[in-house]
């Protein structure tokens, strides 16, 4: 696809920070199609016939990061589609789209790859809060969500590569002047009010 004609938004923050949350509000509020990372990597682990479905399975229980090239061509191959289907409303005229890009990059490796062949994106929306909100918030997800990186082990191991492979790309964005970070601790609502305002401002 032509590259000039999508509008790329990048939503980091910890395990269990709210992007997911958010991201459903931000796509009732602009019509973005959100992409998460993770749960393409979960379709594409449980997609019959799979040659990924194993390996998959151990990064994501180990907390760690699947070689980006699987995740970049399924990310690609979701925005094509999501081209194709020719949806309407703002930002999807002539062949455009915007994307809210859920829980990538999160290594240096992946942002730059994506950049030089996929597209550059536009924002990196940053979510924070505590390392203890985080936990509280992903065992009580566990004790109904099936994710097989739901517990306190795996958890544990996710906030360490996240300190040591995603801060990383963080700092990378903030050079570039495209990190707009809100407080992820308030509840849901609120978060919600900051993250469109964020969001409006670079719309405007
Ligand atoms: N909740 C949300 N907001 C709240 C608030 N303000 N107040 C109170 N509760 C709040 O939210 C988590 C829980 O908290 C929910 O129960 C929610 O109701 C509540 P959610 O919105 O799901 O948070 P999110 O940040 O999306 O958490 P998630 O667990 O999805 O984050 P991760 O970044 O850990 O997971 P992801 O799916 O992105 O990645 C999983 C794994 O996939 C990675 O560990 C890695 O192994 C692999 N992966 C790659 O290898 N490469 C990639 O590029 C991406 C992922
Ligand atoms: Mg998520």
């Amino acid at each position: 696809f032509d590259r000039s004609k999508v509008t790329v938004i990048f939503v980091l923050g910890g395990p269990g920070a709210g992007k997911g949350t958010q991201c459903a509000n931000l796509v009732q509020d602009f019509g973005f199609c959100h992409l998460s990372a993770g749960d393409l990597l979960r379709a594409e682990q449980n997609r019959e016939g799979s040659q990924y479905g194993e390996m998959i399975r151990t990064y994501i229980r180990e907390g760690q990061i699947v070689p980006m090239e699987v995740t970049i061509k399924l990310l690609e191959n979701a925005m094509r589609a999501a081209l194709d289907e020719k949806r309407t409303g703002a930002g999807w005229e002539d062949g455009r789209g915007r994307f809210l890009i859920d829980g990538f990059p999160r290594k240096m490796d992946q942002a730059v790859k994506f950049d030089e062949e996929v597209c550059t994106s536009s924002l990196v929306l940053f979510f924070t809060t505590t390392e203890e909100e985080m936990l509280k918030r992903l065992l009580k997800r566990g004790e109904t969500s099936g994710r097989e990186d739901d517990n306190e082990e795996s958890i544990k191991k996710r906030f360490r590569v996240y300190n040591e492979q995603t801060m990383p790309v963080i700092e990378h964005f903030n050079k570039q002047h495209k990190v707009a970070s809100v407080d992820a601790t308030a509840t849901i609502e609120e978060v919600h009010q900051k993250a469109k305002s964020v969001i409006e401002k670079l719309f405007a």
